[in-house]
């Protein structure tokens, strides 16, 4: 299996986080793609370098124009304002208040994200872009007859919604894809999450769409992040009801029980007649994940991989989050090794 990458993702380096009452180094950092090309390489997978070739028709279908202005703007406005440091919101239109956006920079920042765990520096929307063009890149090459394809995105994209970035996210590359495969003349998709995070962003874009399912397996939003998204009854609406589909589960959840949720989404993906899978991959299931709560053990990707080959379509993973440095690489490499070794 192929990969694409590329070295622009470096020019997005977050000063700080705040977490759990403590400024700290951000957990989504540079070094997480180096650790992963590193592992690949070592597997024997084929890296290659993203020829940048931006294609916006799929991005504007499934974020809004303003939203992208003001992705493209921030941070020179921020500038302009007098700030020093990265761009982090800190207030935002909760209930009751004017979902109105305002003119200054401070203002807009909130009504365009959903938390302060995402800052916006002098490279970030170049490194966002080109996160989105690896994808797209990855894409093409399962259109052109590759079985699959990984795609290293950095920053990810699962939390970007139609307009608004948090979640270390800003433009959502898996929703990105699905709407490739759809622009070129499939009729109907599958987004399948397994960041351990809900895929709340993903869950917007294609909330009332019935030309995408998707469905997201991750902590409970009781006791996770995004807190506010990824309960079970919330099954899509209009033209998408039936076709979201959430698994919150517990904290210290297993690969067994985990893979019981997977084997429904296959079942259901079959039914649904998917033409193409898009994978959010996300390895911060793992055991000793620093942010999340599950249990998955490095070899439990491997199975992980092997279940998802079993839907034997062309499919496209699409890099999201995974903090445990010491096993990211060799963690994501072996879902693909399970993948590829599925026929078996
Ligand atoms: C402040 C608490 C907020 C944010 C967790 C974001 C998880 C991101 C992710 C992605 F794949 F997008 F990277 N925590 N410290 O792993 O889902
Ligand atoms: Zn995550």
């Amino acid at each position: 299996m192929k990969f694409i990458y590329t070295d622009s993702h470096k020019l997005h380096f977050p000063q700080a986080e705040y977490h759990r009452g403590e400024i700290v180094t951000p957990f989504e950092k540079p070094e997480r793609i180096d650790l992963i090309m590193h592992h690949l390489d070592e597997a024997g997978f084929t890296g290659i370098q993203c020829d940048d070739l931006w294609n916006p028709v799929p991005v504007m279908k499934v974020h809004s124009a303003d939203y992208l202005q003001f992705l493209e703007a921030a941070w020179q406005e921020w500038l302009a304002a007098g700030f020093k440091g990265d761009l982090m919101a800190g207030n935002f239109p909760v209930r009751r208040m004017q979902q109105r956006c305002p003119k200054h920079i401070d203002g807009k920042a909130g009504f365009y994200s959903s938390g302060n765990d995402t800052s916006i520096n002098a490279g970030t929307w170049e490194a966002a872009k080109a996160s989105c063009m690896v994808a797209q890149q990855a894409q093409k090459v399962v259109a052109n007859g590759d079985a699959a394809c990984l795609a290293l995105c950095r920053p990810p994209g699962h939390h970007a919604g139609k307009d608004l970035f948090g979640g270390y996210c800003f433009l959502n590359n898996a929703a990105v894809v699905a709407q490739l495969f759809l622009d070129q003349g499939a009729e109907k998709v599958a987004i399948i999450d397994i960041d351990f995070h809900h895929g709340n962003g993903t869950q917007d874009i294609f909330y009332e769409r019935g030309d995408v399912l998707f469905a997201s397996l991750h902590g409970q939003p009781e006791d996770s992040y995004p807190y506010y998204s990824g309960y079970a009854d919330e099954t899509g609406k209009i033209d998408g009801e039936g076709y979201n589909f959430n698994f919150p589960m517990l904290p210290g959840t297993r690969y067994e029980t985990w893979a019981r949720a997977l084997e429904e989404v296959i079942n259901k993906i079959r039914e649904f007649r998917s033409e193409a899978l898009i994978v959010s991959l996300g390895v911060d299931t793992y055991k000793e994940d620093p942010i999340s709560f599950f249990c998955m053990e490095t070899a439990d990707y491997l199975k992980c991989g092997k279940q998802l080959f079993k839907l034997n379509l062309p499919t496209v993973f699409v890099l999201e989050g995974g903090y445990a440095l010491e096993m990211v690489g060799q963690n994501v490499a072996n879902v693909l090794i399970g993948f590829e070794g599925g026929r078996s």
